[in-house]
């Protein structure tokens, strides 16, 4: 798609919705301190040989915990308007439920008056991978429906007490990635906690299933009883999918990826109240069932659709062949059965990464990769519902310096500079030109962070941290970004 007007002419509305992100577990450090109780990632890191890639922790991180008033003085001297961070569960709740620890509330009173003083808006997510462990040693987290009443009581502590300082909800954040297989993010190393038979694809869906249902609830409660005036969704994780070649097999394949993508969670939620045909025709008895109050619930859930869309894969069919992706012929690529990957059969590589082995390794910058997705998500999901999409995580990592004397390279991040002009400048394209109801852009992160099982090492942050010092520097991406917004107009 080639613009055909003049994009740097092109204003953005003043309520646009822009800022920088962030997540308790990846930012806040001081894990053992004022009566937070462990989480899942606490175990893992410490406990689980391996998990992380290279050995490191949230122990201390960014210390955002403490050092949250001059980190909020600087998004405001940026103008930065918005921003979105995570509720530590367990700092609430130390065991999951019962027990209320009040320093915890202490806490986030003042980060958010603070927030709020400075005029920024805080979006906040209730849930971002911190599983509180007490309930994976109780019921196994997200695959047991139990969940869904203790996520309940949380939010509804939660968000009575911070509602006034909310103007945007985020119930869970990618359910696709904490969930989906073989990611590891929700906490299921194999044999680790006894999941009851509840292993493999079956755990997959039945914490897609509760993950559904505890937003559902969540909801149903804020708009309901609390009769909250915030808007609230959930987080959408999604790239874009392109077909290998021109065939009717693959653009067959493009539709299934995107079923079991983007299709399981949203079909609920936008379409029709159920998961996707392909799902239920593929999965069989290992997908969950919905019940009709359920579905009810669960349809017209979110105010606004909020993806995270960070890249562009290449999607492909399987070759043909009686055994191919069947359940029981342990094909790996079963249930998805389609190859995905980032080069074209052509043998174009479809976008640019930093070439460096400590970077996201599924993370190319495919610029109008973004365009074609949020036309993708207003044709399939809001359109008809004529309701909005907020980009609500994109970014890149850099490749990795840890040597401080490298610094001012690291402040000059050309190639996280290029990701962000070219993906902002196709969100602009896709509302001005296409008509995309898009209404927002958050960048991933605040700063670089522990960035899961890639620990300290993959580095996505809009400002970069000494981690010895714990400075932070702001680097050109951060110029880029918010003076990006002030060039259209906000
Ligand atoms: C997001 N993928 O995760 C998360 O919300 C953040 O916590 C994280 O730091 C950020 O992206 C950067 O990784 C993703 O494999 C993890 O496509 C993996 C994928 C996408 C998003």
């Amino acid at each position: 798609m080639v613009t055909s007007g003049n994009l740097s002419a092109y204003q953005l509305p003043q309520d646009f919705v822009w800022g920088i992100a962030s997540a308790s577990y990846q930012v806040e450090g001081a894990v053992m301190d004022e009566g937070r109780g462990p989480s899942i990632w606490d175990l893992l890191v410490h406990r689980v040989p391996g998990w992380v890639a290279d050995g490191t922790t949230g122990d201390v991180t960014d210390l955002f915990y403490y050092m949250y008033p001059q980190d909020i003085q600087r998004m405001a001297a940026f103008d930065i308007p918005y921003f979105y961070m995570s509720l530590s569960w367990s700092r609430i709740f130390p065991f999951g439920r019962g027990y209320v620890n009040e320093q915890g509330l202490a806490h986030y009173d003042d980060l958010f008056q603070k927030m709020v003083d400075a005029g920024i808006k805080p979006v906040v997510a209730l849930y971002h991978w911190d599983t509180p462990l007490a309930l994976m040693n109780d019921y196994n987290g997200w695959v047991s429906e139990d969940i869904v009443a203790d996520f309940l009581a949380y939010a509804q502590l939660v968000m009575t007490r911070w509602d006034k300082y909310v103007p945007i909800w985020i119930t869970v954040n990618e359910p696709q990635v904490y969930c989906g297989d073989g990611q590891g993010y929700a906490g299921y190393p194999e044999g680790y906690w006894d999941q009851q038979g509840i292993t493999g694809e079956r755990a997959v869906y039945y914490c897609g299933h509760n993950s559904l249902l505890a937003h559902g609830a969540v909801v149903d409660w804020y708009k309901n009883v609390l009769q909250g005036t915030g808007r609230i969704t959930f987080k959408n994780s999604a790239n874009n999918y392109i077909a290998n070649t021109s065939s009717a097999a693959d653009a067959a394949a493009v539709a299934r990826g995107n079923d079991f993508q983007l299709g399981w969670f949203n079909s609920p939620v936008w379409t029709t109240g159920d998961y996707p045909t392909s799902l239920r025709d593929t999965l069989g008895d290992l997908l969950p069932n919905f019940t009709a109050a359920q579905s009810a619930m669960l349809l017209g859930s979110c105010d606004f659709f909020a993806i995270d869309g960070y890249t562009t894969d290449v999607i492909g069919a399987l070759p043909e062949g009686v055994d191919v992706c069947q359940s029981n012929s342990s094909d790996p690529n079963w249930p998805t059965c389609v190859l995905q990957s980032q080069t074209l059969a052509s043998g174009w590589d479809i976008g640019f990464d930093a070439g460096n082995a400590n970077t996201a390794s599924w993370l190319k910058a495919v610029p109008t990769g973004l365009r074609q997705l949020l036309n993708y998500l207003q044709t399939t999901y809001t359109g008809p519902k004529g309701k909005d999409i907020v980009l609500t995580e994109f970014g890149f990592a850099e490749p990795f310096e840890d040597n401080f004397t490298a610094l001012p390279d690291r402040r000059f991040d050309q190639l996280r500079v290029d990701y962000f002009t070219g993906y902002l400048n196709n969100l602009l394209a896709a509302r001005v030109e296409d008509g995309v109801n898009v209404t927002g852009a958050i960048a991933w992160g605040l700063y670089d962070n522990f960035e899961w099982q890639n620990g300290l090492g993959t580095q996505f942050g809009l400002q970069t941290v000494n981690y010895t010092t714990l400075e932070r520097y702001p680097e050109a991406s951060l110029f880029t970004f918010t003076d990006f917004f002030k060039q259209h107009g906000l």
